[in-house]
Formats: structure tokens, sequence, C-alpha cells
């Protein structure tokens, strides 16, 4: 069967560990200290959202305006919050099959690589030791902008050698189907498809992915 999809990104946090889980919680954190509103329905919008435009959003749901040093100031603060729950991370915060399914794709001669936001993506990474399971990555320290901008998958696609056409994203995040899209390149949605309508097809468990056919045919025109 011809192979249209050559490489597989993956988004980290919400995709293959659940540190979603704790950015939310660690903004919430934040936002508990100063008294401002930040619910779950909030949260879904910061996925995949980059530190800083992160907070943006949320300072514009309460209607604050702050100076740039006192953004920068409360962005450290929520991630010290962050990666203190990092402290306690474990392999029971892995996405369940998210291994095995980087394993089964490897097996077949796809390469793969990892695409986050985050600038602590190799302190998860290392922390479960994951790295090896990539041929590239490629973290919030590689960047400069935030998803939906396309860079961080288009830098991945440039480190594997692949075009854009020929790489498949999985992402949790509504702005990074956005970016995947806006790079030009096949993308399945992980979570609730009422989550993410742009998503071109949506997945809950990678147990049910029809893999050959996903290498194959991808997930429609990119
Ligand atoms: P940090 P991903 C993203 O990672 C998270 O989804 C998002 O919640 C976070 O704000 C962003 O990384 C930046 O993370 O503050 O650790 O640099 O989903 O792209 O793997
Ligand atoms: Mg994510």
């Amino acid at each position: 069967m011809p192979q249209n999809v050559q490489a597989f990104i993956f988004d980290l946090d919400g995709v293959v560990v659940f540190t979603d889980k704790y950015h939310y919680l660690g903004w919430k954190k934040l936002a508990d200290d100063q008294g401002w509103e930040l619910d779950e329905y909030l949260g879904h919008q910061l996925r995949g959202v980059s530190r800083i435009p992160a907070l943006e959003i949320i300072l514009e749901h309460n209607g604050v305006e702050l100076l740039e040093e006192e953004k920068h100031r409360l962005a450290d603060i929520k991630n010290e919050y962050y990666r203190a729950f990092l402290q306690d991370i474990s392999t029971n915060d892995l996405y369940p099959g998210a291994v095995e399914l980087i394993k089964a794709v490897r097996e077949r001669g796809v390469r793969t690589a990892l695409a986050s936001a985050s600038k602590n993506a190799g302190t998860v990474l290392d922390a479960l030791g994951l790295t090896l399971l990539f041929d590239a990555v490629v973290t919030g320290n590689d960047i400069s902008r935030s998803k939906p901008d396309p860079e961080v998958f288009l830098i991945s696609a440039e480190r594997l050698g692949v075009s854009p056409e020929r790489c498949l994203v999985f992402e949790d995040a509504y702005s990074g189907i956005e970016a995947a899209i806006n790079a030009g390149m096949h993308a399945v949605g992980v979570g609730d498809r009422e989550r993410l309508p742009n998503a071109p097809l949506c997945v809950t468990d990678y147990g049910e992915l029809a893999l050959d056919d996903l290498i194959a045919r991808g997930t429609g025109t990119p």
C-alpha cells in the first residue's frame, strides 16, 4: 500500500501525557490567587497556547490590563505551580495507548516528531523516558509564535526532512488543529468532537485508529 503519510507529529500535553490537567490547575491556582474567574470552558481555550498569550486570554476574559513586566511575573508564578505538579509525574499520567501508537507507526517506517508549545516539554519527556520515541523534538524553546501559527509543526517537518503535506499531526487543542491546517498537514483531533469542530478526524481512544489506512490516506486533503 502506498504511504502518503511519512511522518506522525505528536503534540505533548493532552496527546501523549495528561499534563494538560496540570497546566489548567496551575492557571486556576494563579487565577484564584488574583481573584480572577477561570472555569474549565475557558481552560479549554488555553490548550496549546503559549504561556504569555494564554495569560492574555485569562486577562481579557476578566477585563484586566497589566504591564508587560507584571504579565511575566505572574506567568512565572503559574510556571512554578505547573513545575511543582511535574515533580510527581509518573507513567500513570501517560495517555493510554499513546506510547504503543508511536511504537507501532515507527515499526511501519513512519518518522515521528514531538511538537509542543511548552518550554517544559523536555522535562516531561526526560521524566517519563520518552525522548527516544521521537526522531525530532521541537518545544516552546524553539519557537517564537504561538499556535495557531504553524511554526512548531513546520520546524518539525523540516527537521524530519518530510514535506508538510506528508505529515499527520495529533492535537488536543482547537488552536493546534488550526496550526496543523495552517501548516498544510493532515490532522487528528484528540478529544471530544464538540471541542474540536475544526478537526478532520477525532479520537479519544488510540486503539480505535485504523493505522494502515491512516498512513495510506491521511485524513483527506491536507
Ligand atoms: P509552558 P502542548 C502547551 O503544550 C500547553 O497545551 C499549554 O497549556 C501551555 O500554555 C503551553 O504548552 C506552554 O507551556 O508554559 O510549559 O511553556 O499542548 O503544545 O504540548
Ligand atoms: Mg496539547
